[in-house]
């Protein structure tokens, strides 16, 4: 080691190490008073993290719908009885659909029943003409026939909590109704169980009738839509008969009057071909598949059956002739 680096140590004094102490210690002490003197200050006010958290808003941040694509596979289903309805998704009964604002739905359904059907969001379940989105696939008067599938396609414009239902009337109050919520912010589509209508095992239903002859030229029929209160058994009742045939000359005024004794809507309607609801002939219609005669209703008509042939008069609900709302009309 030369002479030179050893000069450049420097040595620290006893004096020196002492003024050190003493500015730490004025320093302590000096930050300790401050402290005590504002002691308030730190327990008055929460800490800042807590204050950041307080000034985010309370109500949920509304996100850009980004319309997001939604596919949804249904199908329609029946109890071999007729009693329940329901829609299925994934094996589950009438699942509520959640969807997000914006959102572009594709619904796929299957028919998978005996009886016709029709889809459709509806603003009002109880209302098979309050069809939104543009949503429908068929109607009430041309519904999806047993065994076909059908598409739609259309975007959800409007937040609110709506339903799926099958636009055939009576179908929801049967058990074909889901709900359809649209939600406002941004969410994935999640779908859980929806309930069932759960109903009672019918017994078989009748069909056979009495008759009905026209004496004269003129006819007149008091009649009452009927169904049993689980819904297995729709008919026509005429003086405590069931759905009677009615007989009368070509040329024979006949006037129906006809009271809805039941909980869903009906229609009536002299047909050619009693699976085809738009088959009305004479002008015989009393309402229409997508007008029907709502319950405690009652309407009449009055037509001429001037043609000779074997007809039928049914209801004219698609499905309601299939549940035994059906009877014989002959013209000779
Ligand atoms: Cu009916």
């Amino acid at each position: 080691m030369t002479t030179e680096s050893k000069n450049l140590i420097i040595k620290s004094s006893g004096r020196r190490t002492a003024k050190g102490i003493a500015i730490i210690l004025i320093v302590m002490v000096v930050g300790a008073a401050i402290s005590l003197a504002y002691k308030d200050v730190w327990s008055k006010y929460p800490p800042l993290r807590v204050l950041n958290q307080k000034q985010q808003p309370q109500t949920p941040v509304e996100t850009i719908p980004t319309g997001e694509k939604r596919t949804f596979n249904l199908v329609f289903k029946e109890s071999e009885d007729f009693t329940q309805l329901w829609f299925e998704m994934d094996g589950v009964k009438n699942p509520d659909i959640e969807v997000s604002l914006g959102d572009e739905i594709t619904i796929n359904i299957v028919n998978s029943g005996l009886m016709p059907h029709a889809f459709g969001v509806v603003s009002d379940p109880n209302d098979v003409n309050s069809v939104i989105f543009n949503s429908a696939i068929g109607s009430a008067n041309k519904p999806l026939s047993p065994g076909m599938s059908e598409s739609a396609t259309f975007k959800v414009t409007k937040p609110g909590e709506y339903y799926y239902i099958c636009l055939v009337p009576g179908h929801a109050l049967q058990g074909m109704k889901g709900k359809f919520i649209v939600k406002e912010s941004k969410g994935s589509a999640v779908t859980t169980p929806g309930t069932g209508i759960e109903t009672s095992t019918p017994t078989s239903a009748e069909t056979s009738g009495p008759l009905i002859v026209a004496e004269g030229n003129t006819l007149t029929i008091d009649m009452q839509f009927k169904e049993s209160e689980d819904f297995a058994q729709l008919w026509f009742e005429s003086n405590g008969e069931k759905n009677p045939t009615i007989k009368v000359k070509a040329g024979t005024q006949v006037t129906i009057n006809i009271v809805n004794s039941g909980l869903m809507p009906h229609a009536f309607g002299v047909v050619s071909d009693p699976n085809d609801v738009n088959s009305v002939i004479f002008n015989s219609a009393i309402g229409s598949a997508n007008k029907p005669l709502l319950s405690n209703n009652s309407a009449s008509t009055t037509f001429t059956a001037d043609k000779p042939g074997e007809y039928y008069y049914i209801c004219l609900v698609p499905g309601h002739a299939l549940q035994g709302m059906k009877g014989k009309f002959i013209v000779e």
